[in-house]
């Protein structure tokens, strides 16, 4: 719906301040002088990269130079938050924001014939995560920069990131991603901080000059763990953070005695294995890799990390037993949860601290947050496997158990409890349990949404909670709203500006005051006409990534992230499947004109989601060359999802699906970044939907299909499936035409596994949910021929959600788990 007459009628447009033009001179001579001394290349010979690194690298400078204030000054505590992942993204934009220069930038560039825009288009997305746990730890370290939290980011600087993803006939084919081919502008390298991390090998008894025994770790194999800085700079760079990566190297990079004897090839076989495992990202989300080298991962990050982070203290204060007052670690998700044995082998044998002063230590000091509860998604790793990688670790995770065991048997526990809340799982083969052991080392364990944190009280962590009921807490996701509003949506943040003030860059909370306008039809029409203008850059997009045409005039229904069962994408492609059927069947009715966009990856290995994707093609295939729904249903799956692709489909969507099976989606993140671009959501009582819809009012969301208590009733009873399909025609003709071969006329059979897990199984519910969701999107069609009331509802979802800031979660985090001061 557009009323684009009187959208100019509403206020002048408020043109960004210009820039003094001494700033301009300053800042095109430093990227200038960047261009010629850092690059050696001149205005004639430089490429949009060439500018890009110029520009990057002249912003470093001014990076560094606001670090340099409080460089020096110890703060009294810092956070480490170490993760595998970090989807960062771009920088650019981001540091130029945060650095205030952005518009000094653009005519420093335009003053020498060149378009910011290009330039950044010219930076590689750091794509070092898979999917939502890796982007908020994105989220989380510009949060922690802008509030002014001192805290280093922890992780691998994988050489690649996650793949590429090409769309052939439908089929989705990797190919290896090459972020640093051509360097990075933003990092040092730091190989005076450089440490080594041990594997394999054995554990031996010294004896101490005081006649005490130690366990020394004889590790087989080192590797030499380096780190790369990248600067995080807070809002108004009033306070700048380190990222600090590590890459993996071989102590000695050559065998020279092997190489003198002729064994060119040998002589660095050791470099090779040493350094693979900084190599690649491991493209497995939400499922655990299993492999050798992915715990090679997690020890080597983990290990570096703690050992640079107890040396600093070493060097800062002295004694460890202050470790706590000083230091906060969190741990995100199970993959460093190593870091329990790994921080008690550092006190306990390497500085000599009494076990119990150690174990107080670790558990006043560690943080677990938990991103998932599906069963097959919970880390354990072979008993077998850490006795060989990780000798000593293994007899620390052991004495940690005997202890914890000891003290629940006091309580007079059945063997069956105890089983339960042991740190090895014995129902097949021995295995580690790394949320157990990541539980018992943290003072706090925490949830991403509130229903997630009940339901790990209810399920997989209820042995665990009722013998510390306090342990779990909420901390409900956020987003940044720099990147994700003010850099991403400029057109909306500027008519926020307009409306409520400057005010509301520097505090969220203040978009509250846009829901005064939310009736005002000169405010709507301002509103509408952003949203048309970043429509009409997505079809752009769209048509140059796909070929394919979309009417930016028809209501833009988004489903952007990771392809997973529980997300749904299939019921979505169902819904789809029906409505195309149904205006099939009656074409001329008056319909209302959808654009259904599909983006995201699928792991390598995982078939099913494969097949989803290869589906939507299909579909978006037969239904874009039918002319009799022509105007009225396009499909199209946008291919390489990324998050600079986000940044460009978010500010253009008008719905937001967001459907999972409930119970199952821990948080989502993209419902909160698409609610705030004014998207109506259209989803299911799961996750951090819940929370959206208490804030945006259930007026102004769709909600459908069964909560997580219903979930669970019906998956208790068996035959669920069969009946909703037997009681749905619409379900059974969307079906019966993908079975049929309907959008695979070659291969009749191509679909044949998603329709079988559908009809026998169907273990996320979408024959369950099917009909109610059909009815929540006739609903949006309805709603989206009142314009009037549409454009009411997505203002108000933007005035809404402004307490999904990661500055909220961040102040959440400082004050209840980290006990850091902010600011
Ligand atoms: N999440 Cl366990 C991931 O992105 N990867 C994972 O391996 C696991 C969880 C997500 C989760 O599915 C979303 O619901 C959350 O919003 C997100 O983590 C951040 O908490």
């Amino acid at each position: 719906p557009q009323d684009a007459e009187t959208a100019r009628s509403w206020m002048p447009q408020a043109a960004p301040a210009a820039p003094a033009g001494d700033e301009v001179t300053v800042m095109r001579t430093a990227i200038l002088a960047k261009l010629a001394y850092a690059l050696g290349k001149t205005p004639a010979t430089a490429r949009d990269r060439d500018w890009f690194v110029a520009t990057a690298l002249a912003l470093r400078d001014r990076a560094v130079a606001a670090s340099a204030i409080s460089a020096g000054i110890v703060p009294v505590k810092r956070v480490h938050y170490l993760s595998l992942e970090f989807l960062i993204g771009r920088l650019l934009s981001d540091a130029m924001g945060n650095l205030g220069v952005a518009e000094t930038v653009r005519a420093a560039l335009a003053g020498l014939n060149v378009d910011l825009d290009a330039v950044a288009g010219a930076e590689p997305d750091a794509a070092l995560g898979n999917g939502g746990l890796g982007r908020l730890a994105a989220c989380f370290m510009e949060s922690m920069a802008s509030l002014a939290i001192p805290a280093y980011g922890y992780g691998i600087r994988y050489d690649h990131g996650l793949f590429r993803q090409l769309i052939e006939d439908g089929v989705q084919r990797e190919v290896p991603e090459t972020w640093l081919a051509e360097g990075n502008p933003w990092e040092f390298e730091r190989a005076d901080a450089a440490c080594e991390v041990g594997f394999g090998g054995d554990v031996a008894m010294s004896v101490q000059p005081d006649g005490t025994l130690r366990r020394v770790w004889r590790p087989a194999e080192t590797v030499r763990a380096v780190p790369y800085d990248t600067p995080v700079i807070g809002r108004g760079a009033k306070h700048v953070n380190a990222l600090r990566l590590w890459a993996a190297r071989a102590p000695e990079a050559i065998d020279l005695a092997r190489f003198n004897a002729g064994d060119h090839v040998g002589a660095v076989a050791d470099r090779a294995r040493a350094e693979a495992i900084s190599r690649v990202l491991y493209p497995s989300d939400g499922t655990p890799a299993g492999q050798e080298l992915r715990l090679r991962q997690e020890f080597f990050f983990t290990s570096a990390s703690l050992q640079d982070l107890v040396r600093r203290h070493v060097v800062e204060r002295g004694d460890l037993r202050s470790l706590p007052d000083h230091a906060a670690i969190q741990l995100n998700d199970t993959h460093p949860a190593i870091a329990v044995p790994e921080l008690m082998r550092l006190l306990v044998d390497l500085h000599g601290m009494a076990w119990e002063d150690a174990w107080y230590v670790t558990t006043q000091t560690l943080g677990y947050t938990n991103h998932t509860l599906m069963p097959e998604a919970l880390e354990t790793w072979p008993v077998e496997l850490m006795e060989r990688l990780l000798p000593r670790h293994m007899q620390i995770i052991y004495l940690i158990n005997w202890m914890h065991l000891e003290e629940v048997s006091k309580h007079g526990s059945s063997p069956e409890h105890l089983a339960e809340v042991s740190l090895i799982d014995e129902s097949h083969g021995k295995r580690v349990r790394m949320g157990h052991l990541a539980f018992l080392g943290a003072r706090r364990v925490n949830g991403v949404s509130a229903l997630h944190t009940e339901l790990m009280r209810q399920t997989v962590f209820a042995p665990l909670h009722v013998l510390d009921t306090d342990k779990i807490v909420n901390k409900t996701n956020g987003i940044t709203f720099r990147r994700w509003l003010h850099n991403a949506n400029p057109g909306l943040t500027a008519l926020a500006v307009e409306a409520v003030g400057a005010k509301v860059l520097d505090d969220p909370r203040h978009l509250e005051g846009l829901a005064a306008f939310a009736d005002d039809a000169g405010f709507q029409a301002r509103y509408a006409a952003v949203r048309r203008e970043r429509k009409e850059a997505l079809a752009r997009v769209v048509e140059d990534r796909t070929g394919i045409t979309l009417d930016p005039e028809a209501l833009f229904d988004v489903q952007i992230k990771r392809i997973h069962e529980y997300k749904r994408q299939l019921l979505n492609i169902l819904e789809t499947v029906a409505l195309y059927q149904a205006i099939k069947a009656e074409p001329h009715r008056d319909w209302t004109p959808r654009v259904k966009l599909f983006a995201g990856k699928a792991a390598p290995s995982y078939h099913q989601a494969k097949l989803i994707i290869r589906l939507a093609s299909d579909v978006a295939k037969r239904v874009n060359a039918d002319p009799d729904v022509a105007g009225r249903l396009t499909v199209a799956f946008v291919p390489n999802y990324s998050v600079s692709l986000a940044e460009s489909i978010i500010p253009a969507a008008d719905l937001s699906e967001q459907i999972s099976t409930a119970g199952l989606e821990a948080s989502g993140t993209g419902n909160m970044k698409l609610a705030l671009n004014g998207a109506l959501t259209i989803g299911t009582l799961d996750g951090a939907n819940i929370e959206i819809k208490d804030h945006v009012g259930p007026d102004n969301i769709f909600i459908f299909g069964l909560d997580a208590a219903g979930v669970q009733r019906t998956q208790s009873q068996p035959g669920y499936a069969s009946r909703a399909i037997a009681a749905s025609p619409r379900l059974r003709g969307a079906l019966d035409m993908i079975a049929a071969g309907g959008f695979s006329p070659g291969e009749p059979g191509r679909f044949r596994p998603l329709v079988d897990e559908l009809t026998h199984g169907d273990r996320f519910l979408l024959t369950a949910d099917f009909d109610d969701y059909w009815r929540a999107q006739r609903e949006v069609d309805a709603a989206w021929r009142k314009p009037r009331t549409w454009w009411r509802s997505a203002i108000l979802n933007t005035a809404r959600t402004a307490w999904f800031s990661s500055d909220r979660t961040m102040r959440d985090y400082a004050e209840e788990i980290w006990r850091v001061r902010v600011g």
